[in-house]
């Protein structure tokens, strides 16, 4: 049977991450508080909406829904003008070489990513019209741990979800594959991602014969 790829953006694809953390803590820091690089592991994979929540809930902070709304368009100002300049030079080490090779082999591939600026980061990657499938925070009404996003990339590549394999650097990334009974790749720590059915430090780490085991029968 015809396997499929979801790829989460964030962390697996590019290296915004860090940037969402800084743009996070420059937030947390104007009101007062701090946040801590492994508070951050938490908010991976998590919408602006729960990621703000959250925040404010370690900050012990209440606020109004006016100034609520108004620290989202902060941030994600902030965040954008923190990836302002992206190219093709940005993609993780690795990524295009597994790119290629499913391309190459006709093994469809879907982004499954909670971001609601993942289709301008894709299109400034140089990697948009690769994808036979875009799922992002605009496409899904549950966020991760939800399975929702990958459910509906399955959908869109008409794979079975247990035929889809999904690359994830996030805690609650993992854990909607392995609720939308997708195989779960954890890019990153071993000690955050060990839910995980295989774990890999980056895309360097994984050679190309283990990515045509897990697409082929
Ligand atoms: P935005 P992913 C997630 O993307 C990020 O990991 C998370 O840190 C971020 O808060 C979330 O997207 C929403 O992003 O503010 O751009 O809509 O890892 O699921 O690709
Ligand atoms: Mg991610």
């Amino acid at each position: 049977e015809q396997r499929g790829v979801i790829f989460d953006l964030d962390g697996v694809i590019v290296d915004t991450a860090k940037f969402h953390f800084l743009a996070w803590r420059k937030l947390a820091n104007d009101l007062g508080f701090d946040i801590t690089l492994e508070q951050n592991e938490q908010l991976k994979g998590v919408s602006r909406i729960h990621s703000l929540e959250q925040i404010l809930n370690w900050g012990g902070k209440s606020i109004s829904k006016e100034e609520f709304d108004r620290l989202m368009i902060t941030k994600n100002e902030d965040y954008l003008s923190r990836i302002s300049g992206m190219s093709e030079k940005d993609l993780l080490p690795g990524v295009k070489k597994v790119l290629d090779y499913l391309t190459e082999n006709n093994i469809p591939y879907s982004l499954g990513s909670a971001s609601k600026n993942a289709r301008p980061i894709l299109k400034s990657l140089n990697i948009y019209d690769r994808f036979e499938a875009i799922v992002d925070g605009n496409d899904v009404s549950k966020a991760k741990p939800d399975p929702e996003v990958f459910l509906i990339a399955s959908e869109k590549l008409k794979i079975k979800p247990e035929n889809c394999v999904v690359f994830e650097d996030s805690v609650a990334g993992v854990e909607a594959a392995k609720r939308a009974n997708m195989l779960s790749i954890g890019i990153g720590q071993e000690d955050v991602l060990r839910e995980a059915d295989h774990i890999f430090a980056d895309f360097t780490q994984i050679e190309l014969e283990f990515i045509e085991k897990i697409v082929t029968n």
